[in-house]
């Protein structure tokens, strides 16, 4: 057995991010959307860097209309993860895109994910499970909408609270008010942050909005105060390596700091991001940090029992996930 074949947990996934392009296209040609611009020649996503790939990945949702479209996405995604091991992913699912933030459109979109994720778990045993997600550069008020919607669904299967999109827009504070309704929603909070941000992103998700869990959060390393303090505050970082590199912050695998992260005491976990965008799998992901740093299977199964353990699931659903990683448990 190889660390590829693993039992894996996802903690950082975006819903739509993760589709594969041969189901947009398919979308898009149902739907009559011209799409063309958002694929390169071989037939993967093409986006130039930062700004342009949040553009392109706007443009590819658009042919996703209606909850029959989301259902159908979430098998498709589900399916793919299933087949890299994934026993337990969480992924961003943003109202915006479903439904326009409106809570009753955004129910039934919610309902049409759900009962997918049930058939894709009793074929494939991989369990899903929902984080709401505000987008950064469509600004506070959106984001109240999406907390509302976030609020109203919040129980078993949505489970958190996040923020994706343009770190350059804005500061993490200015989405306060969002994230503290889904916290008195009893929800539990992430947001991206240290990746295109810097050190001083970290710095505000973990003062102005008290998140628990950071998405990326790799450019701690520059401030070695703030490594300290993500390791006293026992913070996750959901680590995506394959999305930082492809996105120009790091050269390559070998050059990424997650592993001076792990050495450090920080909680690291791995995930993909949006997997297609980035040419990427969560086997891919475990092949690279095996090449570039030697980690065998006991630590990939340390940090998936990392990843089990910051998981915002309730403690049964947590539980079978620890039994999947380690059966002796
Ligand atoms: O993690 C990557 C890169 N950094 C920031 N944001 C995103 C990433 N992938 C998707 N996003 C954002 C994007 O703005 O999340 C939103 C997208 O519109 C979707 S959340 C369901
Ligand atoms: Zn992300």
């Amino acid at each position: 057995m190889t660390v590829q074949d693993l039992p894996k947990v996802e903690l950082h996934l975006h819903h739509e991010g993760a589709a594969p392009p041969a189901f947009i296209r398919q979308l898009a040609f149902e739907k009559k959307v011209d799409v063309s611009k958002v694929f390169n020649e071989q037939g993967g996503y093409a986006f130039r860097d930062f700004v342009h790939f949040l553009s392109v990945y706007e443009a590819a949702t658009s042919v996703l209309k209606t909850p029959e479209d989301y259902a159908r996405l979430t098998t498709a995604v589900l399916e793919e993860s299933a087949a890299n091991g994934v026993v337990y992913t969480e992924s961003f699912i943003s109202p915006d895109f479903c439904g326009g933030g409106d809570v009753a459109a955004w129910q039934e979109y919610l309902h049409a994910i759900q009962e997918a994720a049930q058939t894709a778990e009793a074929k494939h045993g991989i369990t899903l499970r929902g984080v709401v997600t505000c987008v950064r550069h469509f600004g506070p008020e959106k984001a109240k909408a999406s907390a509302l919607c976030a609020a109203e669904t919040a129980g078993d299967w949505i489970v958190g609270f996040g923020m994706g999109g343009d770190e350059g827009q804005g500061h993490q504070g200015d989405f306060a008010y969002a994230f503290d309704m889904a916290r008195e929603a009893k929800l539990q909070l992430t947001t991206h942050a240290g990746e295109f941000g810097g050190p001083q992103s970290v710095r505000e998700a973990l003062h102005d909005l008290n998140v628990a869990r950071i998405g990326h959060g790799v450019r701690s390393i520059e401030d070695p105060a703030l490594v300290q303090e993500l390791i006293d505050r026992q913070i996750t970082l959901e680590v995506c390596p394959g999305s930082n590199v492809v996105l120009g912050l790091y050269p390559n695998f070998a050059a990424h700091p997650i592993k001076r992260l792990r050495d450090a005491g920080v909680k690291v976990t791995i995930s993909t991001d949006d997997p297609p965008f980035f040419a990427t799998t969560m086997r891919r992901e475990y092949d690279m940090l095996h090449q570039a740093f030697g980690w065998d299977a006991e630590d990939f199964t340390a940090m998936n029992v990392t990843a089990a353990n910051a998981a915002f699931c309730d403690a049964d659903t947590r539980k079978a996930i620890l039994t999947k990683l380690d059966p002796a448990t």
